[in-house]
């Protein structure tokens, strides 16, 4: 672990200040450089990325090569030219992360089947009503049924989804009518959640399909069975069994951590382990055992999706979000990091060995060497929680020194779009309408989601900062997921008060009239879903035209990494939404530079806009994304001859000069 034996020769290293704009994390950085200790930082300092492999110059599919399409008009040596290498390697990375984001969808599915048969220790259905109108939905019978026999027949459809050979799968039939016409118009309905995935691998192996824009018609396909297939059924499943989130108050940063306390931080994906960690930490033979330690209890945090999971649901503290993962473990503090699925870095391993604390892996498909593993399994779930609980507080006498950094911020997630509903109309009138008039008033100019990871080549969470600091101002109304969410939170952009002297005056006025905040906190990653459905009420409310792509609104991922993030990138672009991602673009490269030879760039950015009404662009530069984000939200409200947001401030402001000047001119303030 130490940085002179893994990494003989040192690159220039980055100050803490300019490897993230949070003070926690600073504070860790310069505590990991005194230690001698590497991070994710130091790492992507001390190795440049691969100039060629970055941009998809290379390819890698077979023992023939690697090939690596550096000079102009080489191919590979089974004659594959640049375009298509690039649009398989595409492909690929949106096959792994919709089978991510789907493979947690079928284990979600499978625990609503185990409850449902009381085979699940400890679970149980939390919110019937949502059961109902999910498998009213889906065509299953709901009256005079028991809950779990309607949860039998829904969890049954939910996990014939992923095998299903033909067809549409089911969440399909929920977007926009107009919007489902296009898909089958370019014949990319997703026909089964795993066969999208498989095709995609095939397709993808040598000798297989070459034509470029008929591999991006399989990438959308492959987008779609993630975003409308098994995203979306994790979050139903996560909804009916742990409850539809609501507005609850929460904290977020290292400072959640307990000097005085057993810190256990969960970190990964699946809600299944962490909700029964929430219950297990606050059994009282668990707590009474913490105290027999020395402890004063038991502290449980969450790191990356998992975070977002607990904390949108029972308000338990966010540690952090991606890139804050090793920073945790730098505090001393944490007993053990329980992790499962997605976003887990190797590196921990190494890193806890340093200090006392323990990373226990828990699922059957995730081992990391050296890390203690306690398989988790939702027959036994509440009896394994309670295990590596005790695990954690039998490691508390064995904690040295701690450097807990002194800063956290409150917030208020949960921001489901069942509440988004409700909030904006009340219980007997729960309506889309007060947001779409302002929309269309011009108080709200749009809506911007921003998503998505940190990375430690760009300045941690400052991307995340910027953008919706200027977005806010511009009276563009944010919703947010993921690690994206957990920077706004630290930013204080996740509380009414504490962000809206910071916003225009038109959201402001929204955002005090219904008493939000600024930033709405919308769950996990997979919970992107919830904003495609915001996306379609939003379309069925009326005044905001007749399909997704017509909405002011524009996706962006400015600080992304992860493969799932190019998988959400295509189903919101499918479903008629303007993306934006940071960092580089992965089929950017062409050793000609030929300026309209970038084939693959274009089918995703003009060919796609074309055929879908979205489009994908990778943008490096924040103003950038800024400044086209505005650009199409305002081409959007002129499209539905929305009123003009730029003539009316422009209004507002000659009208507050016109007083200031008469004030003055009557010796007024
Ligand atoms: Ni999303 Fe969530 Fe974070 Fe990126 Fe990883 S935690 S699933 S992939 S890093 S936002």
């Amino acid at each position: 672990m130490t940085d002179e034996k893994a990494t003989p020769r040192r690159r220039k290293q980055r100050t803490p200040e300019e490897a993230s704009i949070d003070p926690a994390a600073q504070l860790m950085l310069a505590c990991a450089a005194e230690m001698g200790i590497s991070t994710a930082f130091s790492r992507a300092d001390d190795m440049a990325p691969c100039n060629i492999g970055a941009v998809g110059m290379c390819c890698s599919l077979c023992a023939m090569g690697p090939c690596r399409l550096t000079k102009d008009g080489l191919t590979g040596v089974c004659g594959a030219t640049i375009d298509t290498i690039q649009a398989r390697n595409f492909i690929r990375s949106v096959a792994a992360g919709s089978a991510a984001h789907s493979d947690h969808g079928r284990d979600m599915a499978f625990t609503l089947k185990a409850v449902a048969t009381g085979e699940a220790e400890g679970y149980s259905i939390r919110d019937v009503a949502k059961l109902r109108v999910v498998a009213a939905e889906c065509g299953i019978p709901v009256e005079d049924r028991s809950p779990e026999e309607i949860a039998n027949d829904l969890a049954d459809l939910y996990i014939s989804q992923f095998g299903q050979q033909n067809g549409a799968v089911v969440p399909v039939s929920r977007a926009p009518k107009k919007r489902q016409e296009i898909w089958e118009k370019y014949g990319v309905v997703p026909r089964g959640i795993d066969r999208e995935v498989v095709e995609a691998l095939h397709r993808t192996h040598m000798g297989d399909d070459q034509d470029p824009a008929h591999l991006l018609l399989h990438a959308v396909r492959t987008g779609l069975a993630d975003g409308w297939g098994g995203s979306m059924i994790a979050t139903d499943v996560s909804d009916i069994l742990f409850g539809t989130p609501a507005p609850v108050l929460g904290e977020a940063n290292l400072g959640v951590l307990k000097d005085d306390m057993v810190n256990v931080v969960v970190h990964g994906h699946e809600p299944t382990l962490s909700q029964m960690m929430v219950a297990a930490s606050q059994d009282p033979e668990i707590i009474a055992y913490a105290k027999a330690a020395g402890a004063e209890g038991i502290s449980l945090s969450g790191i990356c999706c998992t975070a977002n999971e607990i904390l949108m649901r029972q308000g338990i503290p966010a540690a952090g979000n991606f890139l804050q993962q090793e920073l945790a473990i730098l505090t001393g503090a944490v007993e053990a990091m329980v992790v499962d699925v997605q976003c887990i870095m190797q590196a921990l391993v190494a890193l806890a060995e340093r200090f006392h604390t323990k990373i226990i892996t828990t699922s059957p498909k995730v081992k990391i060497k050296d890390a203690t593993h306690i398989e988790f399994d939702e027959k036994n779930a509440l009896t394994i929680a309670k295990d590596i609980l005790k695990e954690a507080i039998d490691n508390y006498q064995s904690r040295g020194e701690t450097r807990i950094p002194d800063f956290k911020n409150s917030l208020v997630p949960g921001f489901s779009h069942e509440y988004i509903n409700y909030m904006l109309g009340g219980s007997y009138r729960a309506s889309f309408r007060p947001l779409n008039d302002a929309i269309m008033a011009g108080r709200i100019r749009g809506v911007a989601a921003l998503v998505g990871c940190t990375n430690p080549r760009i300045q941690h969470d400052s991307h995340h900062a910027m953008i919706t600091e200027e977005l806010l101002k511009q009276d563009v109304l944010v919703v947010e997921t993921g690690c994206s969410a957990i920077a706004s939170a630290k930013m204080g952009f996740l509380l009414g008060d504490a962000g809206l002297d910071r916003v225009g005056p038109g959201l402001r006025e929204v955002c005090e009239t219904v008493g939000i905040p600024p930033v709405l906190h919308m769950g996990s990653c997979v919970d992107n879903t919830r904003i495609l459905t915001v996306l379609t009420q939003m379309v069925e409310e009326g005044g905001l035209g007749d399909d997704i792509d017509e909405i002011p609104a524009v996706g962006l991922a400015p600080e992304w990494m992860s493969e799932k993030a190019l998988s959400i990138a295509t189903y919101c672009v499918a479903s008629g939404a303007y993306v934006i991602m940071g960092g580089y673009n992965p089929v950017e490269g062409r050793a000609d530079r030929v300026p309209d030879s970038a084939i693959v760039s274009e089918l995703m950015s003009s060919g796609w806009e074309e055929m879908y009404g979205g489009k994908l662009e990778f943008l490096g530069d924040p103003e950038e994304m800024i400044r086209r984000t505005l650009e199409h939200i305002d081409a959007k409200r002129d499209a539905l001859g929305s009123v003009s947001y730029t003539h009316l401030r422009a209004h507002e402001t000659a009208m507050n000069i016109s007083y200031a000047v008469f004030c003055l001119k009557r010796g007024g303030g």
